[in-house]
């Protein structure tokens, strides 16, 4: 008996029903891949322009040690945005394209890095937190429907742990420091934290893309699940290092096991989205003036693969 050949796209929902991944030369719907390019792509965006609101303190950190794992962090940031920006290749996305839409205004990126890094503290606030949200939202991304996108975030992942560790570190060295430190990391969580919920974006019932994402398996949980388990997971830790989470509401439910707590200002979120937030237009010129100064090397860069391939036509090595 032969098996009854089933339609390309049959095929793509049964590797969606058996938790089997879609690789880039598999058919796929166009709803599948506008969704996935544009959520690598804003995902690509964030970790390049979240490399500059910690690059604004690598001149001016603390001691030797700090400075090296802050550059390391940074760097590794680069990287994450360069295996995402190869990713949304593997779907058919133009690179320079996507950096484009970012550079006029077009594709979003992360919220929380239109926020500024008043203090040594806040470098220690997005090791903490900001890593730590990246990698509560980042772990189920691991097992994403779509192949490349799932296995970047496997070491993405891992070097996000060593991140939000190094954030940690800084913060509690602060808060057995003087009276002074510690009030400088109080002074950053409160800051931080509400930008912080913010990541994990809008109310499910405001959420556009979740129902979708979420039945072809691309998230794994909703933004308020997510959002709850960051709470939950991250104020244990405010305590440990004896600070306080901004949150007169915050109050432990022993029977769910879960905080309740107050909500993030959903109009500053909208309004950072859009573009108004208090450093959205210094990122974006801060990235194109990056991207042009950068143009040498990228230009060499083509020149010499240019070079090689010319000399493998020829036999020449
Ligand atoms: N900021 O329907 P929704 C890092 C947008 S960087 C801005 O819920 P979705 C790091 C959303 O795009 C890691 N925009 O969307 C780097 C959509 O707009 P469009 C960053 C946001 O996709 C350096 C609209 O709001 N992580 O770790 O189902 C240093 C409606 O939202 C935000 C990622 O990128 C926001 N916070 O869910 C340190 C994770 N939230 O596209 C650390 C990957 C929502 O319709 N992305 N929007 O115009 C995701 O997991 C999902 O895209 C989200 C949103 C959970 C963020």
């Amino acid at each position: 008996m032969t098996a009854k050949a089933i339609s390309q796209e049959e095929r793509f929902y049964q590797l969606i029903d058996k938790e089997e991944k879609i690789e880039p030369k598999d058919w796929m719907p166009e709803k599948y891949r506008n969704t996935m390019i544009r959520q690598i792509s804003q995902h690509a965006h964030s970790e390049v322009v979240g490399m500059l609101p910690e690059g604004n303190w690598i001149s001016r950190a603390p001691s030797l040690r700090r400075k090296a794992a802050l550059l390391a962090k940074i760097q590794d940031e680069a990287g994450h945005g360069l295996y995402l920006y190869s990713a949304a290749e593997t779907l058919g996305a133009d690179r320079e394209e996507l950096i484009e839409e970012l550079h006029i205004g077009k594709a979003k990126y992360s919220s929380i890095f239109n926020y500024p890094t008043l203090s040594w503290a806040d470098i220690g606030a997005i090791g903490w937190l900001v890593d730590g949200a990246a990698i509560m939202n980042q772990v189920m991304l691991c097992r994403t429907s779509y192949g490349p996108y799932s296995r970047a975030m496997v070491r993405i992942c891992k070097e996000e742990s060593f991140h939000q560790r190094q954030g940690y570190d800084i913060l509690l060295t602060l808060c057995n420091g003087t009276k002074e430190q510690k009030e400088m990391a109080q002074d950053a969580l409160n800051r931080w934290w509400y930008p912080s919920l913010m990541m994990f974006g809008p109310k499910d019932d405001e959420s556009v893309h979740s129902d979708y994402s979420i039945k072809m398996k691309i998230k794994r949980f909703s933004n308020d699940e997510l959002r709850q388990r960051f709470v939950d997971a991250t104020v244990p830790q405010a305590e440990y290092l004896g600070l306080k989470v901004p949150d007169k509401n915050l109050k432990f439910n022993a029977k769910t096991e879960n905080y309740s707590f107050t909500e993030p200002d959903w109009s500053e979120f909208y309004n950072v989205i859009k573009g108004n937030g208090p450093c959205n237009k210094d990122r974006i010129k801060t990235r194109r003036e990056a991207f042009e100064n950068g143009k040498w090397v990228r230009d060499a860069a083509i020149a010499y693969a240019e070079k090689q391939k010319q000399n493998n036509k020829n036999g020449k090595q």
